[in-house]
């Protein structure tokens, strides 16, 4: 008998065809290239409801694996089959606080319904890269019900999230005002669900407060989506049922046209992201000449620009 190739092996839901495709796509290896198909092809046949893609965002240490790690539990309890990428963009390299990530799931591994794998890659603009985004779509193919994509809120990479999944799980704590922080710094914008976790410190139940005061004050009518604002105490695995509810429920509100649209959104974003790390390793390959005659205003930036752009 023909030995069956990787991509049979991937779309028969082989989990170790799943890390191999992963490990391709994490090193940008054409190789990658029809697995990332394959993995297109049974999503759109599953339809955009069949995964759950869901992002996990907020500040450091505000218990985004924590409450991944209890998020998993419960969803398993239910039967679901879990994939997690957590994703520290940050850091170009494999730093401690992904390390750590890896051991407290661990406890998973041996669970053949559950995924975890971590990458330290940034973006060239700061965000979320392409082979992240690749990465999630390879475990979406997979057939995983709910994938989770857990990120440190820095910057550029809070939105992308929102780009990235079908949900944004915004995890906010009650210390040091964190809930009006987010307010002013316009991040409660991309929250679907909001976790005040770390429930069990003082403050939480003024935190909750603040958060739907301020969301009464944004711009709103009668189409907007309120995140609901749950309390939790991820440590102990409290409030979590009601964070897959909340999720949920935003699923129904989005519906199968809204659901469609994310997705439509989210092969968007990973193909932009493809075109700005190309064009930015082509900007850097281009000899340093072109840049000097521009600084001595033999050729102007605009015409520069139009050259790369044309592959000169
Ligand atoms: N008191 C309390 N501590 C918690 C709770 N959830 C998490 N922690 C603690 O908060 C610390 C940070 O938790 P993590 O889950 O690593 O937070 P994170 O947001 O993933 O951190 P980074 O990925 O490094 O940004 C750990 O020491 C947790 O044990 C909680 O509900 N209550
Ligand atoms: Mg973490």
């Amino acid at each position: 008998m023909m030995a069956s190739t990787l991509e049979d092996r991937f779309r028969a839901g082989d989990p170790r065809a799943l890390a191999r495709a992963v490990t391709l796509a994490e090193s940008g290896l054409d190789a990658a290239r029809p697995l990332l198909r394959a993995a297109r092809e049974t999503s759109a046949a599953r339809g955009p409801g069949g995964t759950v893609v869901l992002g996990v965002t907020g500040s450091p240490g505000s218990g985004k694996s924590t409450l991944t790690d209890a998020l998993i539990a419960h969803l398993r309890e239910e039967g679901k089959r879990v994939a997690v990428l957590a994703v520290d963009p940050s850091s170009p390299y494999s730093g401690g606080a992904i390390l750590g990530d890896r051991i407290r799931m661990l406890r998973h591994h041996a669970d053949g319904g559950v995924f975890v794998r971590s990458l330290a890659s940034r973006g060239v603009l700061g965000g979320l890269s392409a082979r992240t985004m690749q990465v999630l779509a390879l475990m979406e193919g997979a057939g995983f019900d709910w994938v989770i994509l857990e990120t440190v809120g820095v910057g550029q990479s809070e939105v992308d999230v929102a780009a990235a999944c079908d949900h944004t799980l915004l995890v906010l704590t009650p210390a040091g005002g964190d809930g009006v922080q987010a307010f002013k710094a316009g991040i409660m914008e991309i929250a679907d669900v909001i976790a005040v976790n770390k429930a069990d410190l003082p403050g939480a139940d003024r935190t909750v407060r603040e958060l739907m005061a301020a969301q009464g004050l944004g711009h709103h009518d009668e189409h907007t989506w309120f995140a609901p604002v749950r309390r939790t105490v991820a440590a102990k695995g409290e409030g979590t049922p009601q964070i897959v509810e909340a999720v949920l429920a935003h699923r129904a509100f989005l519906g199968e046209d809204g659901l469609q649209e994310r997705r439509r959104r989210r092969a968007e974003f990973e193909v932009r992201t493809l075109v700005q790390d190309r064009v930015m390793r082509r900007a850097r390959e281009l000899s340093r000449d072109l840049y000097t005659r521009v600084a001595r205003g033999e050729l102007d930036a605009d015409t520069a620009a139009d050259e790369l752009l044309a592959g000169a």
